[in-house]
């Protein structure tokens, strides 16, 4: 079975009014996003990976160094698709209820998790990602350099930023600390944060 593209969880035009341009979504889901969906079914077309489950092709490809090419594609298609659904329009603020506790007990504040996650994405140099993760019972803040993920180190994802050139020029041009400050400001779901969280 090939590995599939899912669908935006909103409209490409949607997140306009939040910063985010149609010709953005155009250009990093309709070609980057897509593409690494092609490269991993041409990579993994009648290999015993093809019939396994992304998340298995992530772990299993991340630990064997033959495989490289293949763990690229796959988790830029699975971090692809968290990112999108990291985002909705109106988004942003602050969370509630057990998230917005966990973050304040293992951060200190909310504005203390805001500083560090901004600080991780744009200090990632080059390119790669930013993630809060629940790293064993405890709220983390990381970053990933490439098409690493929190997946590949056997720790929970719960959001993310790409940070990835592609993500941020159409809108912001070169100011990648504007374009995070954006999404915390006007488009971070958290309840899709929340769900991540309950999550066994
Ligand atoms: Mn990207």
């Amino acid at each position: 079975m090939a590995f599939t593209q899912p669908p935006l969880p909103f409209d490409s035009n949607a997140l306009e009014p939040y910063g985010m341009k149609a010709e953005t979504f155009e250009y990093h889901y309709g070609k980057h996003h897509k593409a690494y969906v092609d490269n991993l079914n041409k990579l993994t077309e009648g290999t015993e990976l093809a019939d396994k489950s992304l998340e298995e092709v992530i772990q299993i490809s991340f630990k064997d160094p033959s495989k490289a090419g293949i763990f690229n594609n796959a988790a830029q298609v699975w971090n692809h698709t968290f990112f999108w659904n990291s985002l909705k329009p109106a988004g942003g603020g602050a969370p509630t209820g057990d998230l917005a506790a966990k973050i304040d007990r293992d951060f200190g504040s909310f504005d203390k998790f805001k500083e560090e996650f901004s600080n991780a994405a744009a200090t990632q140099f080059g390119s790669g990602w930013a993630w809060l993760v629940d790293d064993g019972g405890t709220l983390k803040v990381i970053k990933t350099p490439n098409a690493e993920n929190p997946l590949a180190h056997g720790k929970k994802a719960l959001l993310t930023i790409d940070v990835w050139e592609h993500a941020y020029y159409i809108d912001f041009r070169n100011a990648r600390p504007a374009f995070i400050k954006n999404f915390l400001d006007q488009l971070v779901n958290w309840d899709f944060v929340a769900e991540n969280l309950a999550k066994a």
